[in-house]
């Protein structure tokens, strides 16, 4: 057994009988109440999940397994020389809720660079696509295309143990972290570079290989690679994607189909979807002022024209934070060391006074200030990756790592199928009524 698997199998050995004991004990103790405004509003809030890899704060923002992302930077093991975080460290405190040393994440790289051998069908599959499929389409796609490899799924279907459920997950979502970036760099190479690929380097971490994968090898690239595969990893349980990724795992379904669910909410606008939005707006915006250094009256004249135009301002606002995202913030320190003479960063800089104010203003919007969506594709445009239909497939390969270490402890733990209770409308007339 590898060393990552004994210790994960060790703690869920013991998380396991505890949350057993809680169940028993406290089966019937109430934690939440439930109000008709969550019925109808997107269920907002509702206690009823559980999540262990992160938990958010609406005035904190993030904190991986009690660590928040200032923390990160400072603990987890970075390359020789390197300022920033080593993706595959936080991995590892996710799963088994301890800082790595460097050498438990060398071994890591190591390892999810020999599991990172794709089938050629799976290439095929992508480039029987129409060239102009959006890339997370695509990426939905290669996901699907791997799914003939899970192991959970030959296992289950040759009889597999229950007990056993969390070693298969663990062998299967190890196996499509490793081949994510390399799927992910095929899509953005033949969408974008004519089709003209670039193999994978030896010995290379796991993001650092991704972005000379995607053709940008400079160190400060591959730098900012580690840290955004690092700060989008995961954002608690009740987000779109993480929770689409819970429910499909909660039918059995294997880390292929449930990643693969997950990533078409992702792939939605007011997910992940915004940081392709938030750059398209700004290129738009720069094209239609006829300036790259606008002025703030005039991003408060456009923002209003957004506004007024019944479309929402993209990389503001959140359904949890009341603040401004700490994965914002870490993108704005990254790009005051490295890139503070950048226009459109200045722009991003600009809209962070401005547009709290237009929105707060509104009188109706919860949080007024930049999710992570708001930074990110000032960065990758920098760097020369300007393409941003791309962006989310960024975004998505490093959600992978939250939502299937949570699906390894979803199977450990033995969570059960997800099944809530949905009421119509004229049930919930005539509740009202009878409340009056
Ligand atoms: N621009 C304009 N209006 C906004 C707004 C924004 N950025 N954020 C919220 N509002 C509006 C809502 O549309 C809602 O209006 P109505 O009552 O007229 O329908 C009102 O303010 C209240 O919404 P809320 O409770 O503050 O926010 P929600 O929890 O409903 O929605 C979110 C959260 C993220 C969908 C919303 O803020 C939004 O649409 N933001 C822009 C898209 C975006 O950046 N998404 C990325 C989020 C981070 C991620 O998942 O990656």
């Amino acid at each position: 057994m590898d060393p990552l698997k004994e210790k994960f199998k060790a703690l869920a050995d013991i998380g396991k009988e505890e949350l057993k004991s809680i169940a028993k004990t406290y089966g019937e103790k109430q934690i939440d109440t439930v109000n008709v405004g969550q019925v109808i509003g997107g269920m907002r809030s509702i206690k009823c999940m559980l999540w262990d890899t992160s938990s958010l704060d609406p005035e904190e923002g993030i904190r991986f397994r009690g660590y928040s992302i200032p923390q990160l930077r400072e603990l987890l093991p970075k390359i020789e020389g390197g300022k920033e975080p080593l993706p595959e460290g936080l991995f590892w405190l996710m799963l088994v809720n301890e800082i790595p040393t460097k050498e438990q994440v060398d071994w890591l790289s190591a390892e999810w660079e020999s599991r990172a051998k794709i089938d050629p069908s799976v290439f095929k599959t992508l480039d029987s696509l129409s060239i102009d499929t959006h890339p997370m389409t695509q990426f939905t796609i290669g996901i699907m295309a791997m799914q003939s490899d899970s192991i959970f799924a030959a296992n289950y279907d040759e009889g597999m143990n229950r007990n056993d459920y969390w070693d298969a997950m663990y062998e299967d979502s190890m196996n499509l972290i490793a081949k994510l970036p390399h799927i992910a760099a095929y899509i953005y190479r033949r969408s974008f570079h004519n089709g003209v690929h670039i193999p994978a380097q030896p010995g290379l971490d796991w993001g650092g290989n991704f972005a000379q994968m995607l053709g940008i090898n400079q160190p400060d690239f591959l730098s900012l690679m580690r840290l955004y595969l690092t700060i989008h990893a995961d954002h608690e349980g009740g987000n779109a994607s993480a929770h689409t990724v819970h429910l499909v795992g909660s039918t059995l379904s294997d880390a292929y189909l449930s990643f693969a669910g997950g990533m078409n909410s992702l792939a939605g606008p007011l997910h992940g979807l915004a940081n392709q939005e938030v750059i398209k707006w700004i290129f738009n915006m720069v094209e239609s002022l006829g300036t790259t250094t606008p002025t703030k009256d005039q991003l408060r004249a456009y923002i209003n024209e957004t506004l007024e135009s019944g479309q929402v301002v993209p990389g503001y606002g959140h359904a949890v934070l009341r603040q401004p995202d700490p994965r914002f913030i870490a993108q704005k320190i990254f790009a005051e060391q490295n890139i503070k003479d950048d226009d459109i960063v200045q722009i991003v800089w600009d809209l962070f006074e401005v547009v709290p104010e237009v929105l707060g203003a509104l009188g109706k919007v919860k949080n007024p200030w930049p999710n992570v969506d708001a930074h990110s594709g000032a960065l990758l445009v920098h760097y020369g990756l300007k393409e941003y239909s791309f962006y989310t497939v960024l975004f998505g390969v490093s959600r992978a790592l939250g939502v299937l270490a949570q699906l390894c402890w979803d199977r450990a733990y033995g969570l059960s199928l997800e099944r809530p209770k949905s009421i119509t409308t004229e049930w919930l007339k005539s509740f009202v009524n009878e409340n009056k």
